[in-house]
């Protein structure tokens, strides 16, 4: 009895001895220091940009890092304010979502004469000087465009005559309305009898995506076989103008978004809309861990990527409950 006592404690150590071990942090992995991050992001337009804000705020928080957060109302020079700001409070890491991809040059060179690391997050930039930023977390967008084309070919390749289609893109100049585009075009290139009728900005928003469409619909009488959205959002206004128009989403019109936000699948489910490609918009996580070794002077990649699918209307019932945003 003793000796198996014994033999159990000495297990019991043991394991105690490796769980200690484990969780002893080693030099190559020091225990992260707080940081104080300085976050300019873009606004609330969209339901994606909801969750990506909170993922964000969520993350920073289980970190223990102080998060100064900008809300810049789809304004670049409020982000640019922002930036200008965090410099001077003197914060250890920036991170931009970046309302679109120009105009940035001079605020990212101060804040590299500044030695303050600029993390870019769910839209990149094009700038002159690429070590004015050090990583860029997000999607491959013109992916995303190539997967709402590929998902439509096949959907309709046992109809004949041309497809017409009207593409409601995101905000002007930014990444993703712009790569979206690309990879979308790109696809449709090999099948000739696709074609982009009508093509307009919608900024990402609900309100303008079904006013943009009821100006479609008005244009185009008969004519719309499909309506491309680059994000979900602008995808549910302009179901709501199909239907006032009297025609039938995702029967008369098929309808693409591009997120997979709750409201799509919720569409979905109701027969509205047709398919949405998945665009993560949970990057506090990586960003938190973007942040710890750009402060602390680490090597990053480039770009971090996102893992993503594509969701059609048969799965989205079964898909449903698994959804995060
Ligand atoms: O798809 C859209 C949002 O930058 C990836 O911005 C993001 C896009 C997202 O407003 O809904």
């Amino acid at each position: 009895m003793k000796v198996m006592q014994r033999r159990k404690f000495t297990t019991a150590l043991a394991c105690a001895g490796l769980v200690l071990a484990w969780s002893t942090p080693s030099r190559a992995q020091a225990p992260r220091k707080k940081l104080v991050i300085g976050f300019a992001q873009t606004g609330a337009e969209s339901e994606w940009r909801t969750a990506n804000t909170e993922s964000i705020k969520a993350a920073a928080k289980a970190a223990g890092h102080e998060l100064k957060f900008s809300d810049a109302q789809q304004k670049q020079e409020n982000q640019i304010k922002a930036i200008r700001s965090f410099i001077s409070q003197k914060v250890d890491v920036i991170i931009l979502a970046p309302l679109v991809t120009t105009g940035w040059d001079t605020v990212l060179r101060e804040a590299k004469a500044a030695k303050i690391p600029v993390i870019l997050e769910s839209r990149n930039v094009v700038v002159k000087d690429p070590t004015t930023w050090t990583t860029f977390v997000g999607s491959d967008f013109v992916e995303e465009g190539r997967r709402a084309a590929r998902w439509l070919v096949e959907h309709t390749k046992a109809t004949q005559g041309d497809v017409n289609i009207v593409e409601l893109q995101g905000t002007v100049g930014s990444d993703p309305a712009i790569d979206r585009k690309k990879g979308f075009e790109e696809v449709l290139k090999g099948h000739p009898r696709y074609k982009i009728i009508r093509s307009q900005t919608a900024d990402f928003t609900r309100a303008k995506g079904k006013e943009v469409m009821e100006a479609f619909l008005k244009a185009e009488p008969g004519r719309i076989k499909v309506v491309y959205a680059h994000n979900d959002d602008m995808a549910i206004g302009a179901i709501q103008a199909i239907e006032e128009s009297g025609l039938k989403p995702a029967k008369d019109v098929l309808v693409i978004g591009v997120d997979a936000v709750k409201g799509a699948f919720e569409a979905m489910m109701a027969g509205k809309m047709n398919v949405t490609v998945e665009c993560n918009p949970l990057l506090g996580p990586q960003l938190m861990e973007a942040a710890a070794k750009a402060a602390a002077g680490e090597p990053l990649p480039r770009w971090i990527k996102s893992i993503e699918g594509v969701f059609p209307a048969e799965v989205a019932a079964k898909e449903f409950p698994n959804r995060k945003y």
